[in-house]
């Protein structure tokens, strides 16, 4: 069985980074080896929120499963709390690293044209130099636009996002799949690049009318899990999108508040047949 470490707080309620990780990637067949990076008692989008720091903790744990020999197929990275704890990061990837490891990089701090609550512009530069150690790395299209200093726009052409795909080639990283990429009226996708042979991919599949918190570490988790099953990396980010979507499209059915999140727990059983 494939071995999985994903690094990233935990929001105790509101569907989003580990609460979401670890289910998909077990759903996936892989064994999900977490390392909160914080607690909260919700994300940062809820009012009056509690956080409790956990950077000091990385390097012991880290520490113990290099004594205990511990290796990883996949290393997936989340949100992360400082520029400070991005460094840790960095260094416990290159730590664990071997030429088989895959290193997906989620730079989660942003959306709709705006950076969370906590977070400035170093931090997404930080963030960037995280991006260029990763095998896979996946931004929506604004974190995309903090990391490489392009104007967000909610109306572009494929010239834009090549563009912003191949600025985030320059970080370095291996492939770069931009997600929340519209290229015609009613579709949403994603769009990746392989910056080792040039080639892109396109996936677009209908728009669902709505927006949730939460879908991007869903995209992530699923797109993780699928590759670690098996699939391409295309193949991986086609299944997420077609996951996510499902997601959106189930909880529409009974809305709720766009900033709880997706009832992706009752299209589990779809992600299955999808990784047949
Ligand atoms: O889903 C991204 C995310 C993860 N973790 C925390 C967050 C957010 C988005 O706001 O606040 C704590």
């Amino acid at each position: 069985m494939k071995r999985v470490l994903t690094i990233q707080d935990i929001s105790c309620l509101g569907k989003c980074s580990l609460t979401v990780a670890l289910p998909l990637i077990s759903a996936c067949g892989s064994e999900a080896v977490i390392l909160p990076t914080a607690v909260l008692s919700t994300h940062t989008m809820f009012k009056n929120f509690t956080v409790k720091d956990l950077s000091d903790q990385i390097q012991p744990i880290a520490n113990h499963w290099k004594s205990e020999g511990i290796t990883f197929d996949a290393i997936y990275t989340g949100y992360l709390g400082t520029e400070e704890e991005i460094d840790t990061v960095k260094q416990l990837i290159q730590d664990f690293r071997t030429p088989e490891t895959l290193v997906v990089i989620d730079p989660a701090m942003a959306d709709n044209g705006k950076l969370y609550p906590a977070f400035d512009l170093a931090y997404a530069k930080k963030n960037a130099t995280l991006c260029g150690i990763g095998d896979l790395i996946l931004p929506n299209i604004t974190e995309a636009c903090f990391m490489t200093g392009t104007e967000y726009r909610t109306e572009y052409d494929e010239a834009y996002v090549k563009d912003l795909l191949n600025k985030l080639a320059a970080t370095g990283a291996r492939i770069v799949a931009l997600t929340g990429v519209s290229l015609s009226e009613g579709k949403t996708g994603v769009m990746g690049l392989d910056t080792a042979s040039g080639e892109y991919y396109v996936y677009q599949n209908d728009r669902v009318p709505a927006s949730y918190h939460g879908t991007g570490d869903i995209y992530s988790s699923v797109a993780v899990g699928a590759i670690m099953a098996g699939k391409s990396w295309q193949e991986g980010l086609r299944i997420a999108a077609d996951f996510t979507a499902r997601t959106i499209e189930v909880t529409l059915k009974n809305p709720r508040e766009p900033w709880y999140g997706v009832d992706f727990e009752a299209v589990i059983p779809e992600l299955c047949e999808m990784l047949k």
